[in-house]
């Protein structure tokens, strides 16, 4: 009777914890690291047979975070133990660099090696001496360590190891994510919990998240990380604070990621004791001096400073009578004799300025050639501000003698926060693959930014990501897959948006066929979706102000123009959208030929772009046939079905996936339809106020009115009670 009751007892702890470890499985931390038992059968016993050892060097923190990634990944992956050998064993997967293994170095691998870089990974089958083995090899450890996860990748998506042959080197150089962490942890724009660097314990706790926060970068090849918000708090210069950021670049190193800071500009004031920021007074240049030295003594890899100046508020050398290139080189020479970059944000606007698209080109156009060498010029994808879909910016080829990057935002400042599903793989790429005709056809956004365009010194590409202190990182699950697309996407800007869903439809949830396809579809659309319901045709920035939730298309009243909505719709009785023609403000100008034709033509301009460039009559004949206000209410109607399809698509998933997980972006899904349904009819009802144009025949009628809507805009930043 006792024994039985002890069993009993052992048999449900045992089964509780095979929940807890159930549910921490589930739970969406390990994001697409999840190296669980391959699914796969067929594929399980080919890899079974085809891996059976690791020969890897574990002599540095480089080597040894690459075996603490493959081995227990592997075990993971095959259900097995796998043995470590320092032999060419049948089934081996021999791994490291010439200087690092002998195995390597035996193979003669200098051809495959010689053009991969420091970063870039050489993956093979091959057999020697009838032994089959994978070979992982680079250059350098942290090519090793991009190989062993593109090696793990392969086996997480399922692909033939037999006649395996990669090899690949990232495009860019500086692939950097950029967090808008305060230092009281409350993150801008963030929505997913406090910071994750927890200042308070600081450097004296290492929470072991900040490793897992490493792997999950390095896994897709990001190497620098900028870890505070660009409306920088002057203390992260102050002694206490580096302390505490060398701390974290501890942590980081192995995984070879740099350490960026946010800085204000006026630092010496807030923090130095000078009565000045100015760029060219040689005090706040020796302070900018010494502060550097003082910085790369606690962190010698140290990368360097992000800038937000003259911006929104934030100082910068304008304050003083300079330009942006003075401003910045000051800095990029303090950083110069350590090898470290100024990444100069280009993100300006001025409420002076009629056209808030036309600022960042005629702020930073005439500067071209200004700035030094170790400057990169980080530019966001459009010309406004992370909009649904923007043009991209007309800097990007405007700039040929400086180096520029492209800023991309993960976080869904503008997408829902982290109660919408937006994967923004097709907006990356939308904007990667844009031509701007600099050097005639082909010349990419992505070919301006990798470099190959004009030959810049230093190339990047920077990610405003929004990890914090939820379980899941992210807030909304499928954010991380954004987070994902953007790491990907820096290393290889070729790859597209769909094949880049897929793999991490198979590394997060599942491998089943029945599962991949729903989901990825249901990916593929949300961002077309997001844009439908919210501002379609070149609408942009209907948000309330503040909190970039919801709709206020009817904001007027603001203490600067370029904040309001009407500013950016200007929709009257005879029509919508703003003119950026030689009648209007002109920008279209900024574009090279034939962007600036294919914009400025009403015969050509596709219709996502239209209200973007032109103003035009509510009855204006679309492409579709439909005049204007009907394929608008079209538009906002057909971004809520999306929505509806997405539900669907979802749905087909139950019990594909554990319950937890489906229920919670099931739920999610839901309060998604409310709120298109509300961005839908918030909009139409404030245009229809504007047009006095009935909805066309044949839609639902929207079951409030204006007046409802309006009064909802009150509730600021947490978007339920907004409902109430
Ligand atoms: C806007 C955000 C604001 C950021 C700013 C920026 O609303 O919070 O500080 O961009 O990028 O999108 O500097």
């Amino acid at each position: 009777m006792k024994r039985r009751l002890v069993r009993k007892l052992l048999f449900g702890a045992a089964f509780i914890c095979l929940l807890s470890t159930q549910a921490f499985a589930q739970d969406g931390y390990r994001m697409w690291l999840s190296y669980d038992l391959i699914e796969n059968p067929d594929k399980l016993s080919e890899y079974r047979e085809m891996i059976n050892y690791v020969s890897i060097p574990l002599s540095s923190p480089t080597l040894e975070a690459a075996g603490e990634e493959l081995t227990p990944g592997l075990s993971g992956l095959l259900g097995e133990d796998i043995a470590t050998t320092n032999q060419m064993q049948n089934g081996t997967i021999v791994v490291g660099t010439p200087g690092t293994s002998d195995l390597i170095a035996g193979l003669s691998l200098d051809d495959e090696l010689n053009q991969l870089g420091p970063e870039g990974y050489f993956i093979e089958h091959r057999v020697v001496d009838g032994n089959h083995l994978m070979i992982i090899a680079s250059n350098e450890e942290i090519g090793v360590l991009y190989g062993v996860f593109a090696f793990l990748r392969q086996l997480q998506t399922l692909q033939d190891l037999e006649g395996l042959s990669l090899k690949s080197s990232p495009k860019v150089e500086f692939r950097v994510v950029n967090h808008w962490d305060n230092l009281d942890r409350l993150v801008e724009r963030g929505y997913a919990g406090l910071s994750l660097w927890d200042w308070g314990s600081l450097p004296h706790y290492e929470d072991p998240r900040y490793v897992d926060y490493a792997r999950i970068n390095a896994s897709v090849g990001i190497n620098a990380t900028a870890i505070n918000n660009v409306n920088a708090d002057p203390k992260i210069l102050t002694d206490q604070f580096l302390t505490k950021v060398a701390a974290l670049a501890d942590v980081f190193r192995p995984y070879g990621i740099q350490t960026f800071l946010s800085v204000s500009f006026n630092s010496p004031v807030d923090i130095g004791g000078l009565e000045t920021a100015d760029p060219l007074n040689p005090d706040v240049a020796d302070w900018w001096e010494s502060k550097v030295d003082e910085i790369y003594e606690k962190i010698p890899d140290f990368g360097g400073f992000l800038v937000k100046a003259d911006s929104e508020g934030q100082p910068g050398p304008h304050g003083y009578g300079r330009t942006h290139a003075e401003g910045a080189n000051m800095l990029a020479d303090a950083l110069a004799p350590h090898d470290g970059i100024v990444f100069w944000r280009a993100f300006v606007y001025d409420p002076a300025q009629t056209d808030r698209f036309r600022e960042a080109y005629d702020e930073f156009v005439p500067l071209d050639g200004q700035f030094a060498d170790n400057v990169i010029l980080q530019v966001k994808n459009g010309p406004i501000d992370f909009q649904p879909r923007e043009p991209f910016s007309p800097l990007f080829g405007a700039m040929e003698e400086t180096n520029t990057m492209i800023e991309l935002q993960v976080t869904q400042e503008y997408f829902g926060f982290d109660l919408h599903l937006a994967y923004m793989g097709p907006l990356f790429t939308e904007a990667l693959t844009s031509d701007t005709y600099a050097k005639g056809e082909g010349s990419t956004v992505a070919r301006v930014v990798d470099g190959s365009l004009f030959g810049y010194e230093h190339t990047g590409m920077a990610g405003v990501i929004n990890p914090g202190s939820d379980r899941n990182w992210t807030g909304h699950p499928f954010v991380q897959s954004s987070w994902y697309s953007f790491g990907r996407l820096a290393w290889d800007h070729t790859l597209t948006a769909e094949e880049i869903a897929e793999e991490w439809i198979q590394m997060t949830y599942s491998t089943d066929e029945e599962f991949i396809e729903p989901v990825k579809e249901m990916m593929m659309m949300s961002r077309d979706a997001g844009v439908n319901y919210r501002m379609p045709i070149g609408l942009t920035h209907l948000y309330a102000q503040g909190h970039h939730y919801g709709p206020a298309p009817w904001t007027a009243d603001l203490p600067r123009p370029d904040w309001t909505a009407v500013y950016y719709h200007k929709a009257d009785e005879n029509g919508v959208g703003f003119d950026r023609t030689a009648t209007g403000s002109n920008a279209v100008d900024q574009y090279q030929e034939p962007v600036a034709s294919r914009f400025r033509d009403l015969n050509r301009i596709s219709d996502d772009y239209l209200l973007w460039f032109h103003h035009v009559s509510w009855d204006y004949e679309m492409n579709t046939g439909r005049p204007l206000w009907n394929e608008l209410v079209h538009k906002y109607y057909s971004g809520v079905e999306q929505v509806r399809e997405m539900q669907n698509l979802w749905n087909r998933t139950e019990g594909l996936i554990g319950s937890q997980r489906f229920e919670e972006v099931k739920s999610l899904l839901e309060i998604q339809e409310r709120d298109a349904i509300h961005w839908r009819n918030a909009c139409i009802l404030y245009f229809q106020s504007v047009n006095n144009l009935p909805i066309p025949n044949g839609y639902e009628a929207p079951d409030h009115t204006l007046d409802y809507y309006k009064a909802l805009e009150h509730t600021k930043y947490v978007p339920d009670p907004w409902y109430n």
